[in-house]
């Protein structure tokens, strides 16, 4: 069976959402964030970054990163239709498009939340975070031009590049109001598996 180590608000939904979808057998394993758990020796065990999420495969070997762990779970899970068929050009945009979420995405939303770690400057943390800003509306416009072929990133129906945004664009409210962006996040919500971990991610 899986685990996944999670907490409310953490990049923990996107991997959930997916075992979820793919009704796949696995536990969650709830790490108090606020008490700072992550940062102690027992968690930097499984992982050394000591972030949220963490998914441990059925024989206990730890995986990081949450973008990885999707493309794990719908390579396991291809039965739950999440991601187009290895190899096509459509699962190449998919692939393209989770990397950027991954990539540039998250890691301008966790420089706008945690500023102060990204400068060596005691004031520089306000300029740190108007980059971060600058960026994420770049990054996010680029996504609304991508979404004017389809209603998702890769075709009619939602993915799990849709499911990673969705996080992204609940933790970037701004984005929401871009009207593409923003119906694919309303779409998304309406999945009812969705709509109730969003409840228990505390999203929306
Ligand atoms: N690249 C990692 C980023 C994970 C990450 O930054 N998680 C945040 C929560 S959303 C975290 O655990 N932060 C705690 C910390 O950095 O102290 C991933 O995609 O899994």
């Amino acid at each position: 069976m899986y685990k996944l180590y999670w907490a409310p608000n953490t990049g923990a939904f996107a991997p959930d959402a997916v075992l979820t979808l793919s009704a796949a057998p696995f536990e969650r394993q709830r790490v108090d964030y606020d008490g700072k758990e992550q940062e102690g020796e027992a968690y930097r065990r499984i992982n050394p970054m000591g972030q949220i999420p963490v998914l441990l495969l059925p024989d206990g070997q730890a995986m990081t990163e949450s973008a990885a762990m999707v493309l794990h779970l719908i390579e396991r899970f291809p039965e739950a239709n999440l991601a187009p068929v290895p190899g096509s050009a459509a699962r190449a945009d998919f692939d393209r498009w989770l990397v950027f979420l991954a990539v540039n995405v998250y890691g301008a939303i966790l420089r706008f939340y945690y500023a102060a770690r990204f400068t060596t400057d005691p004031n520089g943390a306000d300029g740190v975070r108007q980059a971060a800003e600058r960026d994420l509306q770049k990054q996010f416009a680029i996504l609304e031009t991508a979404l004017d072929r389809s209603p998702f990133l890769t075709g009619e129906a939602f993915g799990a590049a849709d499911i990673y945004l969705m996080m992204l664009a609940d933790w970037y409210r701004p984005a929401r109001e871009l009207p593409r962006v923003g119906r694919l996040c309303a779409a998304l919500a309406e999945e009812p598996r969705i709509a109730e971990l969003r409840k228990l991610y505390e999203l929306g």
